[in-house]
Parts: structure tokens; C-alpha cells; sequence
């Protein structure tokens, strides 16, 4: 950032980080142009202003255009599953983007390059996955600042989440403002939802079955009056700290794996700055890359797939060879839930499926409809 630069220049700048509506970051970066130094070394600057302002003034006519107001932020689903990169400015998510993907996205030594949540399609092992690359999260996004909600319901629309951090700056500072920040929003990263099942009645009073699972049992029936629940069965099924209980109440959490980019290892002290992160945060899987070398990449495709839970499967008929592409299942999918995705002719008249692969002891074994399917297995399917 140029340090020869107005006052006026870095209010109006401070203004269009507060700004909340289009019209306000379109007032803001007017402002930001108007009072930004006219010579040389501004001229990127200018142009990236420019370049903004005329985003906005586009996505504005857009939501105009629209009925109901408001420019939508979610992106639509396409493929197996959406995967969303989110981060701090300037961490090189947009460059991520374009390295996995075909996606045309913009890329910037500017911070708040990102307006708008971008699409791209990866393919990995014959899948179609999305992947998003978000405008970038910013301290106090999660009560509304910066892109704020509508960019926490554009993460909350994934299927999972992938946190690039900056390794060439304090990683760990990227990651405690993302995770509070997510945490903040309502979301739980590598978090399993409680298995815990309430039942409410109209009267009875409390009752709580599997108490041995949790530190506390007054805690828990304090919460549940906090919670305005005076007459149910608890059923706890697995051991539980007292703050996954309250979370098992609420129900506008979003449950999301995630796992971290380190980019930028092409940095002289990005090695250093990924063992602290490491140290610090050792519970993720940190994948060091290059977007700008292109290094590593193919380990991040490999941890997207293995994130999401799918398995694929690919069918085939009678006397013939698999088809390709294969189809994307959910883990633990059973022989009729292929059925059903191939064709509901094949589920309604389902009789017995012959299977190759993971699942099954020997070639062509034959299977029922509940049999549950293993990522790579051929599957061939009969009818009546
Ligand atoms: N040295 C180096 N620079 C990188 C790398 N990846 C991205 N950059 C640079 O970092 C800057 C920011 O990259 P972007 O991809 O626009 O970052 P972003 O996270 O999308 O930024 P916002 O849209 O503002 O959130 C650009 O100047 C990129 O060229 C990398 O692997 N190494
Ligand atoms: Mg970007």
C-alpha cells in the first residue's frame, strides 16, 4: 500500500471497508478515487478503484433489475459438491481459483479484490466438483461487516470448506480472525453434530437418559430452562462437554469439515511461518503450496475429494464396460441408491446387482439392494 497518500483518502477508504450496501462502497470508492494522489506511482491504484466501481455499479443495476431487491451472493450448485475457499485479503484464493479450475477469476495485489463469490469446475478422478472462490473475510464480517451475511449464507451454501492462509505474513493471526470469525457466524469446523435426540412433551417435567456421558447433569437441566424446554426426554447418546450441549439446541449451526491451504511457500519465510502454524494449530491439516508455482496442487484436489465423503461408482450393463464418467454417491450409499440415481426404472424393478471392486469378496459377486457400495466399485445392476 502506498504510504503517500491524503487523509481524506484513507477515511474514504475506512468507508468503503464499513460500507454494508452496494451504494454505500460505490459512495466510499468515489470518494476513494476522488481524493487518491493523480501521478504515476497511483496509477494501479486508480485503476483497481475503477475497476470496483464499476463492479458494483453493475451488480447494482443487476439487483435492480432483479425482483425483491438485494444482489443474490449464493452460487448454485453444480456438479458433485461445492467447496468454498475462504480467507483474508490478499491470501491468494482468487489465484487458487484459477489453478484448480478453468474459472476466469480476477487476481490483484490489492486487498478486496473479490466482489462476488466465483465459480469454477474441478474435475478429480472422472468427478465434476465446484469450487467458490469468496470475497474475503475480514475482522467483524460475522456481525456484518465487510461482505458480511451475505457472505457468511454463500460459506453456510457449501458442502465444505477450504482455509487459505498467507504464509509470507503471520499465518496464525490468518487463522485465529477466519476461526473466530466462523465461529462467530454459527459455524462448527471439524465438529460432529452431538448425537443428541430430544423428545418434548407437554408435561412431565425433565427426564434425561444417558447422564453418565455428560460432567454435569443440574448444567445440563439449567440449559435446558434457558432454552425454554421444561418438559421432554433427553436422550444422550455420546459423551458431550456441556458447550456441545448448548450447541445441540441451536439450530442455526452449520457443521463443516474444513482443512487449511498455506500458500505462497514460494516466499523465503513462508517455511518457517508454516511450522508455527503447525505448532499452533495442530489439530488441521495444513497443505504448503504455490498457487503462483503451481506446487502441490495435486494434494489439494486429493484432500478436497477425500473431505467431501463421496464415493465413486460406475455402472455398467450386461456384456458391456463400465461407463465413464462415474457417478458421485455419497459415503455409504447402498446398490438402490444407485438404482435410483442412474434411472427409476432401474430402482422400481430392481432384483439383484453384480459388483466388481472394494465392496465385495470376488469379481461379479452378486449383491442385494442394501449392500453399501465402495468408492471405485463397478456396478451392474439387474432388473425383473
Ligand atoms: N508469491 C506468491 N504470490 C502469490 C501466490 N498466490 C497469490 N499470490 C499473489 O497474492 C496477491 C493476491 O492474490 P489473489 O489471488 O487476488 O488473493 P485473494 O485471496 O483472492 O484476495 P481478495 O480477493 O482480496 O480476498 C496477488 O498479487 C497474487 O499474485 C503465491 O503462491 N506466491
Ligand atoms: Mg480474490
Amino acid at each position: 500500500m502506498p504510504t503517500n497518500v491524503t487523509r481524506e483518502y484513507l477515511l474514504a477508504e475506512e468507508e468503503y471497508r464499513k460500507a454494508k450496501t452496494i451504494p454505500e462502497k460505490i459512495k466510499a470508492l468515489e470518494k476513494m478515487y476522488s481524493t487518491v494522489p493523480k501521478h504515476k506511482g497511483t496509477e494501479k491504484m486508480r485503476l483497481f478503484i475503477k475497476q470496483r466501481l464499476s463492479k458494483y455499479k453493475e451488480e447494482l443495476e443487476k439487483s435492480k433489475t432483479k425482483k425483491g431487491g438485494g444482489p443474490s451472493f449464493s452460487v448454485k450448485k453444480e456438479g458433485a459438491a461445492q467447496v468454498a475457499l475462504v480467507g483474508l485479503p490478499n491470501s491468494g484464493k482468487s489465484s487458487i481459483l484459477k489453478v484448480l479450475t478453468n474459472a476466469n477469476t480476477e487476481i490483484a495485489d490489492y486487498p478486496l479484490t473479490t466482489v462476488i463469490p466465483t465459480p469454477g469446475m474441478m474435475e478429480y478422478k472422472g468427478i465434476q466438483i465446484q469450487i467458490v472462490d469468496m470475497p474475503p473475510i475480514i475482522k467483524d464480517v460475522s456481525v456484518g461487516k465487510g461482505f458480511g451475511f451475505q457472505l457468511i449464507s454463500a460459506i453456510r451454501n457449501a458442502d465444505t470448506l477450504v482455509i487459505v492462509v498467507d504464509l509470507s505474513r503471520n499465518p496464525v493471526n490468518d487463522m485465529d480472525i477466519i476461526l473466530n470469525e466462523l465461529y462467530r457466524a454459527g459455524f462448527r469446523i471439524n465438529k460432529k453434530k452431538p448425537d443428541i435426540e430430544i423428545k418434548k412433551f407437554s408435561s412431565g417435567g425433565i427426564e434425561i437418559s444417558g447422564r453418565e456421558y455428560v460432567s454435569d447433569v443440574n448444567e445440563i437441566k439449567k440449559i435446558l430452562v434457558e432454552n425454554k424446554i421444561s418438559n421432554a426426554l433427553v436422550i444422550i447418546k455420546e459423551k458431550v462437554s456441556l458447550e456441545d450441549f448448548l450447541d445441540s439446541l441451536n439450530r442455526n449451526l452449520s457443521y463443516k469439515k474444513a482443512f487449511v491451504i498455506g500458500n505462497k511457500t514460494d516466499i523465503e519465510r513462508s517455511q518457517e511461518n508454516l511450522k508455527i502454524l503447525k505448532e499452533r494449530y495442530p489439530e488441521f491439516d495444513v497443505i504448503p503450496i504455490s498457487a503462483k508455482k503451481k506446487t502441490n496442487i495435486e494434494q489439494i484436489k486429493e484432500k478436497i475429494y477425500e473431505n467431501l465423503d463421496i464415493v465413486r461408482v460406475f455402472t455398467k450393463s450386461p456384456g458391456s464396460d463400465p461407463d465413464y464418467p462415474p457417478i458421485a454417491m455419497k459415503r455409504g450409499s447402498t446398490v438402490l441408491d444407485v438404482a435410483k440415481e442412474v434411472h427409476k426404472h432401474l430402482y422400481k424393478n430392481f432384483k439383484y446387482a453384480k459388483i466388481w471392486g472394494k465392496s465385495v469378496k470376488y469379481d461379479g459377486q452378486r449383491a442385494g439392494g442394501e449392500h453399501i457400495v465402495e468408492d471405485g466399485d463397478i456396478v451392474e445392476i439387474h432388473i425383473k
